[in-house]
């Protein structure tokens, strides 16, 4: 071998383990607040932890004073409340929408306002509201962020 390729060979191992170790740390945590009673807060753990996050639950006898903790507003407000990256995640919110926003930096939280049938940990047969998921930006104000059922 000769001096050369073994230099390209030892950068190949090395690329080959910082991707391995970035896929190690991949699997996104996310805090979970919760009511001890909350099902389908629980049906929703369930759609994140199929969608590959690492969820810590936190069962709380305050909803309200975690959300105003967090800066979740009345008007955004449905049953649990979760934390990645520092950022709020309200009510049910789609994974493909809380993975996005650890993307953002312009939002400081999204949120799926009250209950709306059909969403992730919401679901009851045949019945598919349309509701959107809204951010909330650093500014306080909302932001349309994506709409279901997908037109
Ligand atoms: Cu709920």
């Amino acid at each position: 071998m000769t001096a050369k390729s073994k230099v390209a060979r030892v950068a190949m191992l090395a690329a080959f383990f910082m991707t391995s170790a970035v896929n190690a740390t991949d699997a996104l945590t996310i805090e979970v607040h919760r009511d001890a009673n909350c099902g389908c807060c629980k049906k929703w753990i369930s759609h994140l932890e199929a969608n590959d996050f690492k969820v810590v639950d936190h069962i709380e006898s305050n909803m309200t004073a975690v959300k105003q903790g967090l800066g979740v507003s009345p008007r955004l407000a449905s049953c649990h409340t979760a934390v990645i990256d520092g950022k709020f995640v309200e009510g049910h919110v789609p994974a493909a929408q809380v993975i996005e926003l650890t993307k953002r930096d312009d939002l400081v939280g999204i949120a799926v306002p009250g209950m709306p049938a059909g969403s992730p940990g919401m679901e009851v047969d045949g019945v598919k509201h349309s509701y959107q998921v809204i951010g909330l930006t650093k500014a306080g104000t909302d932001q349309f962020v994506a709409e279901y059922p997908v037109k």
